[in-house]
């Protein structure tokens, strides 16, 4: 969905109906947070009636957004509200039951997004993925709209787009993000402030993890695949909250010479996160995560997967060392079938291994394999 048409009448339902949720993802980031400040403050300010719910709540970290103290985990009962917005949430499970449960008496689900991963699983969808931020996205609407730019509105937006991009650096931006950073300057945007607001304030615990995931430092792949791992005991120890780690992927994607990381995260109920950046397009880590039931965008993308943490590590790697095999084709050219045989064969250390080894050497995957697999 992203013709002209469909902005308009995406936009007749913002303008016909009153009171609207707006939700995000679990253990939400700028972007995340950003985009549903900026919608609900332009709606509150055409007069409508704006919830902000978050399963996980505000981060600390996102405390000196404008407005941000109007984001609340959902009630436990649902509420009664026109239209239900998921911003940013690649799939409708990662907005949490709580959030879900807290909308179902909503008549129209929307959904905007920008996940290539993303189902369309809204009433309407607005999803494009060549967006670098659903802040972006939200950003283009509004002005679609005609809809007022108020300043909680604009600097959520700049924050939102801003982490999103590793600061406006990431190959997604483009001309129309950094035009888009500069009318939210010219309408009085304090770039200074934000920024520093956004970037030079974090806890000292956000150092002591960086201490303890520089100790188990990996490399891989002759050096073109970078990992490190958190256990819930380094949590616990360090105290953290869930966004301490957030953009810490960013040290060890940015080393000379290596083309993907990854880090590895032991959630509190023994589940794996797993977190991957890659610098270019050859290696396509949407790719990789879809095939471990995860997903995100091409250069970065996550799953979350039964544990332990060395198991995730193990079949993880080696399918992101075979991502990077020939310049990231060799995934690629892997079809379905092949990947999903490759996940199967990792639990099957005599299958897996010739796997592994077929791949390496270039050859193609036994056929007996993928029977096997079925
Ligand atoms: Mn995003």
């Amino acid at each position: 969905m992203s013709s002209l048409n469909d902005i308009d009448s995406l936009g007749e339902i913002f303008r016909t109906h009153q009171s609207f949720a707006l939700m995000s993802h679990m253990r939400p980031d700028g972007d995340a947070i950003g985009s549903q400040l900026a919608l609900g403050h332009a709606l509150e300010a055409i007069g409508k009636t704006v919830y902000y719910w978050n399963q996980d709540g505000l981060p600390d970290s996102l405390k000196f957004l404008p407005g941000s103290e109007k984001i609340q985990r959902p009630p436990a009962e649902p509420i009664v509200v026109d239209v239900a917005v998921a911003l940013d949430t690649a799939t409708k499970v990662r907005l949490g039951d709580s959030c879900v449960h807290a909308a179902s008496h909503a008549t129209l689900w929307v959904n905007i997004d920008h996940h290539l991963s993303n189902p369309l699983y809204g009433d309407e969808n607005y999803v494009d993925a060549k967006s670098p931020a659903t802040g972006q996205i939200v950003f283009d609407l509004i002005k679609a709209w005609g809809f007022p730019l108020p300043a909680e509105t604009r600097d959520a937006i700049y924050v939102a787009v801003s982490t999103d991009t590793g600061s406006f650096q990431y190959a997604s931006t483009t001309a129309h993000t950094y035009r888009m950073a500069a009318e939210l300057i010219d309408a009085g945007l304090d770039v200074g402030r934000i920024n520093a607001l956004t970037y030079d304030n974090h806890p000292f615990r956000r150092i002591s993890l960086l201490r303890s995931l520089l100790n188990t430092l990996e490399m891989h792949a002759d050096h073109r695949l970078a990992c490190w791992e958190m256990t819930d005991a380094t949590r616990m120890e360090l105290a953290l909250q869930p966004d301490d780690s957030e953009g810490l992927i960013d040290m060890i994607r940015a080393i000379e010479g290596v083309q993907v990381a990854a880090f590895f995260e032991e959630l509190p109920e023994g589940r794996i996160r797993v977190s991957m950046r890659s610098k270019d397009a050859s290696c396509n880590v949407c790719d990789v995560a879809m095939a471990f039931g995860g997903g995100g965008h091409a250069l970065a993308a996550g799953i979350r997967m039964t544990g332990p943490l060395a198991d995730a590590k193990e079949k993880v790697l080696s399918a992101l060392e075979i991502a990077l095999q020939q310049g990231g084709a060799a995934w690629n050219v892997l079809c379905k079938k092949l990947r999903m045989a490759y996940c199967w064969s990792i639990n099957r250390p005599t299958w897996h291994r010739m796997m592994l080894s077929r791949l390496r050497g270039g050859h193609s995957i036994p056929k007996k394999l993928v029977i096997a697999a079925r």
